[in-house]
């Protein structure tokens, strides 16, 4: 029996596998696991994320001629949180402005319905999304925790229409810069909701189409809308 294990310990890792077949589970696991129980790459990896999604559906379609549609992930490990945008039907070859909106005392924000349209010239402005979803929070570009809304660096999409951005920021410089700007409150994704705008320079709006002071509408029109979820 002595031999047995001597033989097992030694020949441990070479033959690992059929060792767990052929021999007695327990103790072959049990004499393996300095072999097994290897140091994490990092500790922050080893971490189980928490996940946030937003579902997109399209907005302004008859001003878009087209209908939006993806999804925002927002990952949580550790320290990092990992923003990630797969959209598709956008208006092609166009920055899109995107970011998560949401009121600045804690209520629940929610996605504009058609209704929302509160001056009835067939466009869902960013003005009249407010009363829903609140103010633009945090924006979706080269560095989100800037919070600087107005910044060319958010991301273009393809001439078939599709998106894709990825940017992992530290989660408590997010936190801090967030609260800083917004009262102290907490992120609290899933009183959030998503918003991707933009349509063409040369797309004709009627002048009642609201936006952010003296940003062009067809910049911040919102396109799709997503609100956000916690999933695990
Ligand atoms: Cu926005």
């Amino acid at each position: 029996m002595a031999t047995d294990t001597q033989s097992l310990h030694t020949r441990c890792g070479t033959a690992f596998t059929s060792l767990l077949v052929t021999a007695a589970g327990v103790a072959v696991a049990a004499g393996c696991s300095p072999a097994q129980a290897k140091p994490p790459a990092g500790a922050d990896q080893a971490a189980p994320a928490t996940t946030y999604i937003a579902h997109l559906a399209p907005l302004n379609t008859k001003t878009t001629g087209t209908s939006a549609g993806g999804e925002v992930t927002f990952s949580i490990r550790g320290d990092s949180l990992t923003i990630t945008t797969d959209a598709t039907g956008l208006p092609k070859d166009l920055t899109h402005w995107q970011h998560f909106h949401g009121f600045k005392d804690g209520k629940d924000a929610t996605c504009p319905a058609g209704t929302a349209d509160a001056n009835g010239d067939g466009v869902v402005d960013l003005i009249e999304t407010e009363p829903a979803a609140g103010t633009t929070m945090v924006p979706f570009n080269d560095d989100p925790v800037a919070m600087d809304i107005p910044k060319d660096t958010y991301p273009k999409s393809t001439a078939a229409g599709t998106l894709h951005y990825q940017k992992t920021v530290s989660l408590s410089a997010m936190q801090a810069a967030f609260g800083k700007a917004f009262n102290g409150q907490k992120l609290e994704l899933d009183k959030r909701v998503v918003f991707l705008h933009g349509v063409s320079p040369d797309t004709k709006l009627a002048a009642s189409v609201a936006s952010l002071g003296p940003i062009p509408a067809q910049v911040t029109i919102p396109i799709a809308c997503g609100k956000i979820t916690r999933v695990k």
